[in-house]
């Protein structure tokens, strides 16, 4: 089988490879040039585990090769990104997705397969790659099989879940869906649920704003608690011992490029209805702020102006810090001219990032964590001691162990601290 990846970044690089270990020729194609020259070398550009091993040996085997251009094969793989729309509804922008597949038309042979694993809103497929397709002259389900194929899986464990995460493959017509099937086969060991195409693309949306929805129930309750003097952390950990309960988190803010970004895929189709998505996006999205309000009070409590920011990241223990809350908290405390802010995240480069967290916190008056490192779950005495006030915001309830002279509070206890009347460090 001969297979070509259209766009090959975090998923369709990974989906090459994989494809190539287990027999498929495969043609990788992207627009930038130095991706094409680079994986040709054997450099992979992206950091994953098992990747680099992977492309060795599909190049090896002779499986595997980059190129800017398509050319014909069985299956056509498309993996290009589908940002926002900077309108007011942040509708899913297909202009890669459409790109993509008109530059696979002139190498569609007879039986081909063309599979969108991209996220896309509802009805994309049927309401715009089918017409595409269909104006160029292929009958779908006849001449080519048309398919949405989620990609579903975790940076980090990309190869494991490519291999053990069920897939849901959804066809224009059943026989799209098996042709799909088929293909994914090829390395797929788990369940494969064949559906529609607007049903696929539906499913992948709710499965991330599931997760937003309940952050957002969980975020709420925070606020609510607060106000009332009760400690949410408390409350979640009760309500979540009934059998059929499970709160989410509360946090700083909900980042990274699935659950701060599908929902509104789902909201900008729907804008009448989809109220509880929406207002669960407006909910999330107003943590960043809400950290920044309680920060205020807290600095003003403890007389200070030095603010350590522990993480950028948007979830703990990785580099990645796309729509992270933890970045807008960083730019909203150093536009707040009284405040000397400095950060300190074991896996990222930015600049404003200190060479270790001793450093970051030598003076300061308020150890902030935005994020779940690993890194942060066991504070050292001889970091903590450097502070002028030692005074933890835990907003990730992840620190096991409080120093017995430290002032440490989280987002359930906050609002113990700030209605302390005088300043007690
Ligand atoms: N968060 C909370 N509270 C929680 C859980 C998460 O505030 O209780 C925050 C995190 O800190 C982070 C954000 O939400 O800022 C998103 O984190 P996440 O781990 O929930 O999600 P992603 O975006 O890293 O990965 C999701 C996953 N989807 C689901 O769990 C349904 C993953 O399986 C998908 O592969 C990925 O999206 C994707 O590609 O769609």
């Amino acid at each position: 089988m001969k297979v070509c990846v259209i766009g090959l970044g975090y998923i369709g690089l990974p989906t090459s490879v994989m494809f190539a270990k287990y027999g498929a020729e495969v043609v990788g194609v992207d627009v930038h040039p130095h991706v094409v020259e680079s994986l040709n070398k054997g450099e992979a550009h992206l950091e994953e585990p098992g990747l680099q091993e992977l492309l060795n040996e599909a190049l090896e085997n002779k499986k595997f090769k980059a190129q800017l251009v398509p050319e014909p094969a069985d299956a056509f793989i498309i993996a290009v990104p589908t940002p926002n729309n900077l309108n007011d509804n942040m509708s899913c922008d297909l202009t890669y997705v459409l790109q993509a597949v008109e530059s696979t038309i002139p190498y569609i042979r007879k039986g081909s397969t063309i599979i969108v694993e991209s996220t896309i809103a509802p009805r994309s497929i049927e309401d715009y790659v089918q017409p595409l397709l269909e104006k160029n002259g292929f009958t779908i389900g006849e001449d080519i099989y048309l398919v949405h194929c989620p990609e579903r899986v975790m940076p980090g464990n990309i190869f494991h879940e490519l291999i053990n995460n069920m897939r849901i493959i959804g066809g224009i017509t059943p026989s799209c869906s098996d042709a799909g099937e088929k293909i994914y086969r090829t390395f797929v060991k788990s369940k494969i649920v064949k559906t529609d195409a607007k049903t696929a693309e539906m499913s992948k949306l709710m499965e991330n704003t599931f997760r937003d929805v309940n952050i957002a129930l969980a975020n709420e309750l925070t606020k609510i608690c607060n106000d009332l003097h009760i400690n949410a952390l408390d409350v979640i950990e009760m309500a979540n011992m009934h059998p059929r309960v499970n709160i989410h988190s509360p946090g700083p803010g909900v980042g990274g490029h699935c659950l701060a970004v599908d929902p509104y895929f789902i909201v900008a189709k729907a804008p009448e209805t989809a109220d509880l998505i929406s207002r669960s996006r407006s909910i999330n999205s107003s943590m960043p702020f809400y950290i920044v309000e309680k920060v205020k009070k807290i600095m003003e409590i403890v007389n200070g102006r030095t603010i350590t920011i522990g993480g950028l990241a948007y979830k703990g223990d990785i580099d990645d810090i796309r729509e992270s809350p933890a970045l807008e908290i960083l730019e909203m405390l150093k536009s707040e001219k009284d405040y000397e802010v400095r950060a300190y995240d074991p896996y990222v480069y930015h600049a404003d990032n200190a060479q270790n967290l001793k450093e970051a916190l030598r003076g300061s008056d308020l150890f902030l964590i935005l994020t779940d490192h690993s890194h942060f779950k066991t504070i050292h005495d001889e970091d903590i001691n450097r502070m002028a006030n030692k005074v933890i915001f835990d907003t990730r309830n992840i620190v096991l162990n409080v120093p017995v002279d430290c002032e440490y509070f989280n987002l359930g206890s906050v609002h113990e601290f700030l209605n302390k009347p005088v300043m007690h460090v």
